[in-house]
């Protein structure tokens, strides 16, 4: 995984955001007290911690997030001839990748990007990020919101398994930064950025206690609003609509919750019982990383029962929401311990709605 650098507490994040909203409520003193507006309310970093689990992020930039007057980071513009910031990030990934495993670039011939906003149109960012890493064959972007990276993984599957492909990197550059509004109380904690990749081989190019076996994927989509971004192409048709807060994240936060969490324990189990497997032979879930209460009730109707730090981990003190890298990054960053054998479940959910359940096998 790539991880920017900086980061950004709650009491800092708080800190700027409070400083918005005292220079926001003083510039509209006189139409909040004629009642044609109304005055913003402080966020609470004790909330965010309670509501949340999340106690800080990883960002590409801080000044211009924490700038009372700016609130959105600052990324400056590069030249064509230079790489893009979602190329950068994700050609450290892809290396990290490729060492883990023991291969170079020569092994691999396929790049999906695989993630919740592309920074252009198009090129393809992945053909960029092939290019950039030397790799003979094709590549594709792909984005699910964040279940990205998961169905990422069932489209590198499916290649392997059909011949298209002998090796496939799925890269996640999650800029979430980009596309929060740091300005909504609700919402202007939730996340921060990274950058995950994984390597998609056949079986037989894998030696013997290397890495894990994809047993099956399981994806489930079911359309909803209550999350959602409408920026777009299409924004300039009408003028009226640019900077309204639906051209960045929103969401009904309670509603997500309450509709997404049995949606994803059904299809967990469903999913384990396809395989002939139950919820007791699991060693580890590693749940996409959106709300610390989400997860725990998610493993508590797998298992039946109040799931371990050491079963269920948790990366989103440190990193926030990271949309599809998250599930990801707890999986990078709990899965050395596996013994040979040790049955585990990464398991994706969110805008679309969209889950994406993986079950593996330490090798
Ligand atoms: N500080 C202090 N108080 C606050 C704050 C704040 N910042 N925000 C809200 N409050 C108050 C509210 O006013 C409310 O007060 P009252 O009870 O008096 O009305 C109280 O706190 C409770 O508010 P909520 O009901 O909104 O709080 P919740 O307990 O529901 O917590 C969460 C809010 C944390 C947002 C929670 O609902 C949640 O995490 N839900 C799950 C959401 C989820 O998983 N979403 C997935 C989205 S991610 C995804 O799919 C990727 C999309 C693409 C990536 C986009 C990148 C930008």
């Amino acid at each position: 995984m790539y991880t920017p650098p900086a980061t950004i507490d709650n009491e800092e994040l708080v800190e700027a955001f409070n400083a918005y909203v005292a220079l926001y409520n003083e510039r509209h003193a006189d139409e909040i007290a004629r009642g044609e507006c109304v005055a913003l309310e402080p966020s609470a970093s004790a909330f965010i911690e309670k509501a949340s689990g999340i106690k800080r992020r990883h960002v590409i930039d801080r000044e211009g997030i924490l700038d009372p007057e700016r609130m959105c980071p600052s990324i400056p513009d590069r030249g064509n001839d230079q790489p893009s910031v979602q190329c950068d990030m994700a050609v450290v990934a892809c290396n990290e990748a490729l060492a883990q495993a023991g291969r170079t670039v020569a092994d691999v011939d396929a790049v999906i990007v695989a993630c919740s906003n592309l920074q252009r149109a198009y090129p393809a960012v992945s053909i960029e990020v092939q290019a950039a890493l030397g790799i003979q064959g094709f590549a594709y972007d792909m984005n699910v919101a964040c279940s990205s990276a998961t169905f990422g993984l069932q489209a590198a599957v499916n290649a392997v398994e059909n011949g298209t492909a002998k090796a496939v990197l799925v890269v996640s550059p999650e800029i979430c930064s980009g596309h929060l509004n740091f300005t909504d109380r609700d919402s202007h904690f939730i996340f921060g950025d990274a950058c995950t990749a994984i390597l998609v081989e056949r079986d037989s190019d894998v030696e013997a206690n290397q890495g894990f076996d994809i047993l099956g994927t399981r994806l489930v989509t079911q359309y909803s609003n209550n999350i959602r971004n409408n920026f777009g192409f299409l924004n300039r048709g009408d003028e009226s609509g640019i900077g309204k807060p639906d051209k960045l994240f929103i969401q009904q936060g309670r509603k997500v919750f309450k509709e997404v969490s049995p949606l994803v324990a059904e299809t967990i189990q469903g999913h384990l019982s396809s395989l002939s497997l139950t919820p007791e032979s699991l060693r580890r879930m590693w749940l996409h990383q959106a709300n610390l209460n989400m997860n725990q009730l998610i493993a508590r109707r797998v298992l039946g029962r109040d799931a371990t730090a050491e079963e269920a981990p948790v990366i989103l003190d440190e990193y926030a929401n990271t949309s599809s890298a998250g599930s990801i990054i707890a999986f990078h960053k709990h899965k050395d311990d596996l013994a040979t054998g040790d049955l585990g479940v990464i398991c994706s959910f969110g805008a679309g709605y969209s889950i994406g359940s993986v079950v593996v096998r330490r090798r």
